[in-house]
């Protein structure tokens, strides 16, 4: 199961606005991977339960303010804390790997709802600047395959209607749409989230077994925008 650097996981990513059916569809893929036998565990990003976390659910239930700069470091720092382990492998030792890297190097696929290109578009959408919004995630794990729930804003807003929190408007998500068209790069799948849900989920399946039987050969875990 992963000794010696074969057989790895793969890091897989989801990312669309908000009612593009990204949570859906992850929950929907972790069974379908276990059922296949493959190790896997379904993360999100911001996770709200660490203590960066419960900052995070605050700010974005309009509980408390931030400053648009402060948001976007605690976001990536949301990442970081989980990319790092903070555990010790033996009493005399820092763990050489982090938790997501030991993760992935033991075999587990990981399939994550949202990660560093929501940080950047949502931030950029503010008018924050692109590149100073990529820096902090500079050195995080850099996915294999990112799965783009693609849907007009104007579609997605009709879906059952937003939630209370903040970023969740039509003219907001339509700035954020905009900003994750520049942030598209290689690793990209961009599915139509329009389809029906079942023809979504095929797709990604399709992707999604694609790139596991990829990784499992051996290929090379990178770092983002580097
Ligand atoms: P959920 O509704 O999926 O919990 O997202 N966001 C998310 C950012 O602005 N920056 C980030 O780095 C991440 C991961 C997107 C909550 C909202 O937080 C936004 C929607």
């Amino acid at each position: 199961n992963g000794q010696c650097g074969n057989s790895r996981g793969a890091l897989i990513v989801l990312e669309g606005l908000d009612r593009s059916g990204k949570t859906s569809q992850s929950s929907r893929l972790l069974p379908y991977l276990e059922g296949l036998g493959f190790p896997v565990e379904l993360w999100r990003f911001p996770d709200r339960n660490t203590c960066v976390g419960e900052m995070i659910s605050s700010y974005l239930a309009n509980k408390s303010q931030l400053d648009d700069q402060t948001i976007h470091l605690l976001f990536s720092a949301n990442r970081w804390e989980k990319r790092d382990c903070g555990h010790y492998k033996d009493k005399n030792r820092l763990a050489e790997r982090s938790l997501m890297e030991t993760k992935l190097r033991s075999g587990t696929t990981l399939i994550v709802d949202r990660y560093s290109y929501s940080g950047v578009a949502f931030s950029s959408a503010k008018g924050l600047d692109i590149e100073w919004c990529k820096a902090p995630e500079m050195g995080l794990l850099a996915p294999d395959l990112v799965l783009y729930l693609d849907i007009p804003p104007e579609k997605a807003a009709e879906r059952g209607g937003y939630g209370s929190e903040r970023y969740e408007q039509l003219e907001f998500q339509k700035k954020v749409a905009e900003c994750y068209k520049i942030l598209q790069d290689a690793t990209w799948k961009t599915v139509d989230a329009c389809l029906p849900m079942e023809d979504v989920e095929r797709q990604i399946r399709e992707s999604v077994l694609d790139c596991v039987t990829t990784c499992q050969k051996g290929r090379t875990l990178s770092k983002l925008w580097l």
